[in-house]
């Protein structure tokens, strides 16, 4: 390890919600025995996209809305890699949107954790696309990334965490590390993270966050009836959260992005691109050409 991995102090707000994310990433990474140099952070823009400078591993700070595109990048260049993005609502669910639904038709296998808070943290509060109405003037309504992800039929796993329980986020990290780490594809957890400067909704979220596994008709295998069932646990004032959809096992096997393109699992920085390694290939092609 060099200097370049070691974490700094953090910057965020004492209380802010995305601290429990670095605790949960921490511990994830500890409990699956992640070594530091063979993870990579790629954060977003925002105060949550800077959780990559607080973790000994490797990180890259990645434009506003483009992590998922150098998340995706890195892991076909090395999918023995252990991949994280992770940002904001409004880096990933407004300049980012585009890159964030490709991302599950994708399916490389990464980890894309979301904060949402809401609200613009970095920039002073202003209401993002997950913002409520009326918060800051918005007259918009929410934006719901768990729907959304169920209505792309794809291998994917999906979960929503609460920072006011690390404990239950560590299980639902885990889980999803060892998704992408066996090559099953993308997964996705949003965290309701609350920015206690801007929009403090701590309380509020305690009280109406739903664990759905508790709920009659849960099963993860089944994305309409989980579509079904977080779409009425929303109408019933609540908010749902926990694992939200989960491959059956052996569905989708083979699947994810870097499996189909790197059948091998040897991306460019591992392969040899020596001229040694390569003549007769090299031969080949100068014969094509001449
Ligand atoms: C291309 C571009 N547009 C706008 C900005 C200004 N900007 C910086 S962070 C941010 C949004 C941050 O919100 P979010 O992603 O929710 O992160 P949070 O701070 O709430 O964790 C914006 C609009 C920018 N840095 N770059
Ligand atoms: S402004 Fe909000 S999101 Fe940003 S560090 Fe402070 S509490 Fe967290
Ligand atoms: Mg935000």
């Amino acid at each position: 390890m060099t200097e370049t991995v070691k974490p700094v102090t953090s910057t965020w707000c004492a209380g802010c919600g995305d601290f429990g994310v670095l605790a949960a990433v921490k511990k994830a990474a500890a409990e699956l025995k992640i070594p530091p140099h063979e993870e990579v952070l790629v954060g977003g823009i925002g105060c949550s996209g800077g959780i990559h400078n607080f973790l000994e591993s490797n990180g890259i700070h990645a434009l506003h809305g483009r992590l998922l595109a150098q998340a995706v990048g890195v892991k076909l260049a090395n999918p023995q890699l252990t991949v994280i993005a992770a940002g904001g609502d409004g880096d990933g669910y407004a300049i980012g949107m585009g890159h964030f639904i490709h991302a599950f038709k994708k399916n490389a296998s990464i980890l894309y954790i979301v904060m949402n808070n809401e609200t613009y943290g970095l920039t002073k509060g202003q209401a993002s696309p997950t913002a409520r109405l009326g918060y800051e003037g918005n007259v918009e309504n929410p934006f719901d990334s768990i729907l959304t992800a169920l209505s792309i039929p794809s291998h994917n796993f999906i979960a929503r965490t609460f920072s006011g329980d690390p404990k239950t986020m560590t299980a639902i990290l885990v889980e999803a590390l060892q998704f992408n780490r066996a090559g099953k594809g993308f997964a996705f957890v949003e965290d309701l993270s609350p920015c206690v400067t801007y929009n403090d909704t701590f309380k509020e979220w305690r009280e109406k966050v739903t664990d759905v596994a508790k709920l009659p008709g849960y099963d993860p295998t089944d994305r309409k009836a989980m579509f079904r069932l977080c779409l009425e646990t929303m109408e019933a004032g609540r908010i749902p959260i926990g694992v939200m959809h989960r491959p059956s096992n052996g569905e989708g096997a083979a699947d994810s992005l870097e499996l189909k393109l790197l059948p091998d699992r040897l991306g460019p920085a591992r392969a040899d691109v020596t001229l040694e390694g390569n003549r007769a290939e090299y031969d080949k092609l100068l014969q094509r050409i001449s």
